[in-house]
């Protein structure tokens, strides 16, 4: 992707999402891809997360209003080119945030593209979205989104369907469709019997079949985050929907190539890979890897 001169503004981005106090899924996720890949990063945090690398322990959502507001005030002044939806926690949330991309012309067939990442849990299972959040999910966030990027447990919360096949995952992506969604990438990353990670992508008219190899680690927290961040990366960078999408896979696949353990729990995905080079050269080290992937 071409990237601005030194001294000149970068693209601009925004991420509306959570905050992972472990560093490694969340709006911390989308911080490490968007500045790696060279971006301006604006924020709207909607929830606090206290976790680590072995489960949420606890969360707030953000005000509602103080969300609605956080994204009113980086489009007015500094204009995003493209924004990305994460954990969204609440009915309330939800709602401010489909009334702020209304008022900042940001969604489908708006200025400004909308990546959803309709999430709903951690890795571990904790709930980070109200079950009853799920009706204003499907009705006030998937129909503004340019593209829906559910995993496997997602899809199920959302249209009722249990993808274990390339049929049933079609007819999720169709019902993702149905919701007013302009396309839908139907990730099929937690289909643990396949070896590959197979996604679907779709308009309706267009089918994308996006097979990446499954990377064997335990070390996968934030990677739908990461994903999802880079393909709004690459919207901002003036890519079509397939294209983007192409990109972001490549993108989280290397990440998990190069993901690291912490604590005791999952490490994160680590897309930090693609600095690492002028890292070790700023502080005169260089990294055996020998013995990486
Ligand atoms: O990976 C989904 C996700 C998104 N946002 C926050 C999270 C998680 C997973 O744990 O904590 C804040």
């Amino acid at each position: 992707m071409p990237t601005a001169p030194l001294g000149a503004a970068p693209h601009r981005v925004l991420t509306i999402a959570g905050s992972d106090s472990g560093g490694g899924a969340g709006i911390q996720a989308d911080m490490r891809t968007f500045a790696t890949l060279g971006l301006h990063a604006c924020v709207a945090i909607t929830a606090v997360t206290v976790q680590n690398s072995t489960g949420v322990q606890d969360f707030r959502g953000v005000d509602p209003d103080i969300v609605g507001a956080q994204i009113r005030s980086v489009a007015g002044d500094i204009g995003i080119e493209a924004a990305k939806t994460g954990m969204l926690a609440s009915t309330a949330i939800i709602e401010a945030v489909a009334a702020a991309a209304d008022a900042e012309g940001i969604g489908k067939g708006r200025a400004t593209p909308l990546v959803v990442d309709p999430v709903a849990a951690s890795m571990h299972g904790d709930p980070l979205l109200a079950s009853e959040a799920l009706d204003a999910l499907r009705a006030e966030l998937i129909p503004r989104a340019t593209v829906v990027t559910p995993n496997l447990d997602e899809v199920r919360l959302i249209t009722g369907i249990e993808v274990v096949d390339g049929d049933s995952q079609r007819r999720a992506a169709d019902s993702l469709l149905a919701l007013g969604a302009q396309w839908a990438l139907v990730k099929g990353g937690h289909l643990r019997e396949s070896p590959d990670s197979p996604d679907l992508l779709t308009d309706g008219a267009q089918f994308v079949a996006f097979t990446a190899p499954r990377v064997p680690t335990g070390h996968d927290h934030g990677a739908g985050d990461t994903l999802a961040a880079a393909i709004t990366a690459a919207l901002a960078h003036g890519r079509a929907v397939p294209a983007a999408v192409e990109f972001g896979k490549a993108w989280v696949t290397e990440g998990l190539r190069w993901a690291y353990p912490l604590g005791a729990g999952h490490g994160p995905v680590n897309p930090l890979w693609a600095v690492a080079p002028s890292i070790e050269h700023r502080y005169g080290e260089q990294t055996d890897r020998s013995d990486s992937p």
